[in-house]
């Protein structure tokens, strides 16, 4: 799977190279990319856990698929009708049966103990550092930092007419949720109208957002830079209008912005209006590297 991984990243750096984005060298970002086979790279450990779940699970689907396949062959081959004119009056063979009924509940155990064990990791967070409350609208989305001073940034997408080079379409927003690298970040995602969901692939996370309820989960990310993800719940008319860009900084600027956006909401400016300190470094820190 690796070795499958490494060629399909190899296949597409050759051919996307020449169609990087001029000045695409500014600071790291994770985004989609055209042509991708395969999953987003993991930027914490819960992505990684996903990744190696999918490959347990891909490779006992593969060697199955290919026995089943094997045995097929070998019927059609040795037990047609011009092969095997007078055919087997066995009706049951008690051992074989067992053998098919355990092997394939065994492969189950197999899959499902990490599967659950995941699903039990990225429930609850293990020493949160902090909280954000992810309120998914119709469309845009809602941060609000309780730890922070509880002040609130509202992120909507950048129109088409108003992208700034380097920025992505229906990716890159307007305010980012800013998060602090190396800290674990509980997420409390809930709704006031339709269902949303807050999906950010590189970082191992999905949650519904969902009226009338609140939903934990958790994420940490181990680089700074900027990783992007959309509502991955069909949610409405501007559905694909409701991307997420979360900007993972050093605790310091995180500091400074926090401080800066409680300053501004004291002082009754609009929520989320641009921080100086990530004003500034925006459009190299939105640019995907390759
Ligand atoms: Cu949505």
């Amino acid at each position: 799977m690796k070795l499958l991984r490494r060629f399909y990243a190899a296949l597409t750096i050759t051919i996307l190279a020449p169609l990087a984005m001029p000045g695409a060298h500014g600071a790291f970002a994770q985004a989609p990319k055209p042509w991708e086979v395969g999953m987003q790279p993991a930027a914490n450990l819960i992505k990684q856990k996903i990744i190696d779940l999918h490959d347990l699970v891909f490779w006992i689907i593969a060697l199955t698929t290919v026995f089943v396949a094997a045995l097929l062959v070998v019927v059609m081959v040795r037990f047609n009708a011009k092969a095997n004119p007078v055919p087997s009056r066995t009706s049951h063979h008690t051992g074989l049966e067992i053998a098919w009924t355990v092997i394939p509940v065994l492969l189950l155990v197999v899959m499902s103990i990490p599967s659950f064990r995941l699903i039990y990791y990225q429930d609850r967070t293990p020493n949160p550092d902090l909280t954000i409350k992810v309120v998914a609208h119709q469309w845009y989305w809602e941060y609000a930092y309780p730890d922070q001073g509880d002040f609130s940034i509202e992120s909507r997408y950048v129109r088409d007419e108003d992208l700034k080079p380097g920025q992505l379409r229906l990716l890159d927003v307007d305010n980012q949720m800013v998060v602090p690298v190396g800290k674990n970040i509980r997420i409390l995602t809930s709704s006031p109208e339709v269902i949303h969901s807050f999906f950010v692939p590189s970082l191992g996370v999905q949650r519904y957002a969902i009226p009338g309820r609140t939903i934990e989960t958790w994420f940490s990310v181990d680089r700074p830079g900027v990783y992007y993800g959309q509502c991955n719940q069909i949610c409405g008319a501007d559905h694909s209008k409701m991307p997420i860009a979360v900007h993972a900084v050093s605790e310091q600027e995180f500091k400074t912005w926090t401080e800066q956006q409680k300053k501004s909401a004291d002082a009754g400016a609009p929520a989320g209006a641009p921080p100086r300190l990530l004003a500034a470094t925006d459009t190299t820190a939105n640019q995907v590297q390759r």
